[in-house]
């Protein structure tokens, strides 16, 4: 079955910050998960560059928007590359085929009468690109905000509507016959309460600004920016034309997004794509918001943080593993350099790291740097093996499965710890004398444990994994999951070993 996973395409009113980075990232460790075991994966992400906000960030630097979008889109594109991102393709929203994409899912939704000419007035807050109803709104100083604290102003034009009105019975049958599709449980139940509480017809054209696609046979209006942001997921593999090689893709399986985007992706996505008689998404699942040391991040404070800097700074795989190792994948969370230096220091230093160069060390001293063959003990078939790597595949893509990114590493890590436990219990170093084959036996259990571990972490730290499978001797055709249930040969060489994480000295 072919696996299809997005990020939201990103604004490009500004650079690229760990939000972004982040899920991007957890898209990223999925995607590669799915590769590794064995599955076609197509994983998009892109920027979304019309609407409002985009234009008026244009005009505040002085620059044509196509031109800023063009120089701004760049700096999401170069993320990927340094948050080593597996992505198969990038989308922007200003390419021609996605115009022709919107174009042709509105006239299709013309044709099925969803769409008809109207007047909105109402409550339009710019930085979200939404709509608000006046129960929504709080007011200071005479201002009116929409919940996510985005100032809200008056609207009055000419507009296109989608009857959304029309559609809520079947959302809600849509969320009963498929429990899964909004996650986790708390966003599902709010965005049930939203669609019971009663939907409106959605203004989905704006006649104030230019800076979008054109609406079929009406070009004084553009279409909404979130309608034609939505589409790139359909463009992408090609649609209009349902008989592109990447169609087979749709539906998709993730639609990973922040809990700010969840009702567009939740609501009305799949109400248009309903409507359009396409098949909706299998699944939304929102994450929750990074704070930065306990405050929230934000351009006025000051306090946002840049990806690239704290790849520089902690090196680009901790930062991979610690954001998806802190906080539980759909909960809020704090960064902190603290947290950040321990993690690196004590997980993926010590307990991982020092393992490996321990047993890889004692191979190349005691056993001329080739892999022992296969011998174990009644106690090490029923611990190590039994208890802890055996089923850890299986373990970590359950969690997977739930977007339970930190459980997965969690899992991953009980077994490293159990791993130490060995070594030490053991004492293969002290073996060489007492009982040299025992030695044999206690060092190949061993590299076998590393083996998984690498195997397993490949999606979450792909550099630094292939290093530690290089040094395993494992070739490049016997890395996948399916691969881990052949044993290596015996007599392997091994080259010698390196450290695979520079501590961060002066920890916090
Ligand atoms: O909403 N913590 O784009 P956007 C965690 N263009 N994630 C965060 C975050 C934070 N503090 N800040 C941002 C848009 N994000 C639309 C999407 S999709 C068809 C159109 C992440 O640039 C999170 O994924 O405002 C959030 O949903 C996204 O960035 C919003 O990015």
């Amino acid at each position: 079955m072919p696996v299809y996973l997005t990020t939201p395409i990103y604004y490009v009113n500004d650079k690229p910050h760990i939000g972004h980075a982040y899920t991007s990232l957890a898209t990223d460790v999925l995607a590669r998960w799915h590769r590794l075991a064995g599955e076609e994966v197509f994983f998009l992400t892109g920027t979304d560059e019309h609407g409002q906000k985009v234009e008026k960030a244009a005009q505040d630097a002085g620059e044509d928007p196509q031109a800023f979008t063009d120089r701004v889109s760049q700096a999401f594109r170069d993320l990927t590359a340094s948050m080593n991102l597996s992505n198969d393709a990038f989308i922007r929203t200003t390419e021609p085929r996605h115009r022709e994409a919107c174009q042709a899912l509105w006239k299709r939704l013309v044709e099925k009468g969803e769409i008809y000419l109207g007047a909105y007035e109402g409550w339009y807050a710019v930085r979200d690109e939404a709509f608000y109803g006046p129960d929504e709104l709080t007011e200071r100083d005479g201002v009116k905000f929409a919940p996510s604290g985005a100032p809200v102003e008056w609207v009055r034009e000419p507009s296109y509507f989608f009857r959304l009105s029309a559609w809520g019975d079947r959302l809600l049958k849509f969320y009963e016959d498929h429990p899964e599709f909004i996650q986790p449980a708390t966003r599902r139940n709010e965005v049930m309460a939203f669609v019971k509480s009663g939907l409106t017809d959605l203004s989905i054209s704006r006649t104030s600004f230019r800076w979008g696609v054109p609406v079929p046979g009406d070009d004084a209006h553009v279409m909404y920016v979130w309608m034609d942001a939505l589409t790139n997921y359909i463009t992408a593999l090609g649609y209009p034309d349902e008989t592109s090689e990447l169609w087979r893709f749709w539906p998709a399986d993730v639609h990973m997004v922040g809990k700010d985007i969840v009702r567009f992706h939740a609501i009305y996505w799949p109400a248009f794509l309903m409507a359009a008689a396409l098949p909706p998404p299998r699944r939304v699942f929102a994450h929750g918001w990074w704070t930065n040391e306990g405050q929230k991040i934000s351009k006025s404070v000051g306090n946002v943080i840049d990806p690239l800097a704290l790849v520089q700074e902690f090196g680009l795989d901790p930062v991979r593993y610690f954001l998806l190792r802190e906080v539980p994948f759909g909960q809020d969370g704090d960064f902190s350099r603290a947290a950040l230096t321990n993690r690196l220091n004590g997980e993926l230093a010590d307990a991982l790291g020092n393992l490996a160069n321990r047993v890889l060390s004692l191979i190349q001293r005691n056993c001329e740097g080739r892999l022992p063959g296969v011998v174990r003990s009644a106690a090490d078939t029923e611990g190590l093996f039994a208890a802890y790597l055996d089923p850890l595949p299986s373990r970590v893509a359950e969690r997977l499965e739930k977007m339970e990114f930190h459980l997965a590493l969690e899992a991953v890590f009980e077994a490293v710890r159990e791993a130490n436990g060995y070594i030490t219990r053991e004492a293969p170093w002290a073996l060489k004398k007492t009982d040299p084959v025992r030695m044999l036996a206690v060092l190949r259990n061993l590299h076998d444990a590393l083996r998984v571990f690498a195997t397993l972490l490949q999606p979450f730290m792909p550099d630094t994994m292939a290093r530690l499978l290089d040094q395993l001797g494992v070739p490049a055709d016997a890395r996948s999951l399916a691969a881990l249930a052949t044993p290596l040969p015996e007599g392997l060489p091994l080259p010698a070993p390196a450290p695979l994480f520079q501590k961060i000295q002066n920890a916090a």
